[in-house]
């Protein structure tokens, strides 16, 4: 537990257990997939505003598909927990209460599908991180090999969230029940129809009923999310407990801004009782979330990833320590206006260069310690819809991207796994042991990437090739002059 950190022992006896608040617990009409810091900072407390201004039985039912962790957290606080918004002008604390249960999957698989066949939910809401969703990051589609699919295939009881999902709308159907909405929160292009295409395809090996069903009959609206959330620590516990006196072993800490925007496309049978009010809470509800996302995952995301790869090689622990170093302020104000910007059509009424100065000075928060390491993990999945989109369309366009290049060497470079100093780098990621062998098995730069951009689950064989010259060129820099100077013969 976290407080087994740093909490001194007889602090820890003596305070008070965060607890819920007499307040009114709204029914459960939502069960969230992977519920982690960032959707309790996010998307419950906009459901929980939604149901404050307009009612509703939109309560939480939490699932964790791996640890125990959170649940173990949250239960001696009946579910509640402390939102930390972490602004340039102090703390702002909040107590969230709208999740009602916390269940985990490994431990209870035939709960967690008892729960999402219960007919008074009506959103299957997700955020499991780009790798949750058992495909293919290059095209989007189900990879059928993926362990966790093909036991999900064999056995009724799940392990994967397509499974959950799939398993969980065949007991509906079969009941006569009407589908859940699928609502997918992960930094994914067009996430509500690639996990509709995930979905369909796990249905399909299963049943071409239940498939032709879900296909008619289903709802997933893409989502665009943003919110800043880094990853709790144990000393934000302690010093959260020292400030209130009351012991939370689950806060969330986050920035002041957040952005939802969401399609509006719900399953039609439950009428108005289909969703939330989450316009009433902020939530913008469209048609069309593309340029929204194209927006989010180039200018931030991309922006994120290459700033994680870069500013961790060059000894930057945190994004605001990054982005206060000249040289990559430099950059990533370049990389906003000469790369990312000019490669797709932003929102009706969004002016891209002020929505880029808001990025920077979110980045440069001094309150939010988001590790560059943190941002780092899970490149596999994140590179294609992050950098390799926008590169694939400056090179459409013949568009210089140095910038991208050179974040992508980086990328190489990190999974690697030693850094400039020759320290180990313990890269996180599902690939992490295949790319590292690749990179070491290969002793020239030429050879180091081209193995890496043979991986075709990232990289498509067109764009591999168009990408060979230019990031064997940028390695070689990175290697003989090391990441700032690199950045610096950029600017
Ligand atoms: C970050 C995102 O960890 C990461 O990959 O880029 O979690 C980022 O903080 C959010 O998308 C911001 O909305």
């Amino acid at each position: 537990m976290w407080t087994e950190a740093g909490l001194p022992a007889e602090l820890q006896k003596v305070l008070p257990r965060l607890h819920r608040s007499s307040a009114p617990k709204p029914e459960p009409g939502i069960v969230h997939l992977g519920l982690g810091a960032f959707f309790r900072a996010f998307g419950a407390i906009y459901i929980e505003d939604a149901v404050k201004t307009s009612g509703g039985d939109w309560g939480i039912i939490g699932v964790s598909l791996r640890s125990p962790d959170t649940r173990d957290r949250l239960a001696p606080q009946d579910w509640a927990y402390t939102s930390v918004e972490l602004g340039s002008e102090g703390e702002k604390l909040r107590q969230v209460e709208i999740v009602r249960e916390v269940l985990v999957a490994p431990e209870d698989p035939q709960a967690v599908l008892d729960r999402m066949s219960d007919p008074a939910i009506r959103i299957v809401s997700l955020t499991v991180t780009e790798k949750g969703y058992c495909h293919d990051p290059a095209t989007g589609k189900l990879n059928p090999t993926h362990p966790d699919i093909l036991h999900d295939l064999e056995n009724p009881l799940p392990v994967s969230a397509p499974g959950f999902l799939v398993r969980a709308l065949q007991r509906r159907r079969a009941a006569g029940q009407l589908p859940f909405t699928v609502l997918t929160c992960d930094n994914l292009p067009g996430n509500g129809m690639l996990v509709r295409g995930i979905v369909l395809d796990f249905a399909r090996k299963l049943d071409p009923a239940l498939a032709d069903w879900i296909e008619t009959e289903g709802r997933f609206p893409s989502t665009m999310v943003d919110r800043i959330t880094p990853a709790t620590k144990p000393e934000d516990i302690d010093r959260l407990a020292e400030t209130t006196g009351v012991l939370d072993e689950a806060p969330v800490l986050h920035e002041p801004f957040r952005q939802w925007v969401v399609e509006d496309d719900f399953v039609p049978g439950y009428g108005d009782n289909a969703r939330p009010d989450l316009a009433a809470s902020g939530v913008e509800m469209v048609e069309d979330v593309t340029p929204y996302e194209h927006m989010k995952l180039r200018m931030l995301n991309g922006t994120h990833s290459s700033l994680a790869y870069l500013g961790y090689l060059a000894g930057h622990e945190t994004i605001a320590e990054t982005v206060a170093d000249p040289v990559f302020a430099i950059f990533v104000n370049r990389l906003w206006r000469e790369e990312i910007m000019p490669s797709f059509a932003p929102p009706a009424g969004i002016d891209l260069g002020d929505y880029a100065k808001a990025l920077f000075d979110r980045y440069a928060n001094p309150a939010i310690r988001h590790r560059t390491w943190q941002i780092a993990m899970d490149g596999s999945q994140k590179l294609p819809q992050r950098i390799l989109g926008t590169i694939a369309d400056d090179l459409r366009a013949t568009r210089p991207c140095p910038g991208l290049i050179l974040a992508v060497a980086a990328w190489m470079r990190y999974v690697g796994g030693i850094d400039e100093k020759g320290q180990a780098i313990e890269v996180r990621d599902p690939l992490a042991e295949r790319l590292r062998a690749l990179s070491v098995g290969a002793y020239t730069p030429e050879a180091k990437v081209a193995a890496l951009l043979s991986v075709r689950e990232i990289f498509d064989a067109d764009l591999a090739e168009h990408l060979a010259g230019p990031v064997t060129r940028a390695y070689r820099t990175l290697l003989e002059l090391g990441t700032r100077k690199a950045l610096e013969t950029l600017a």
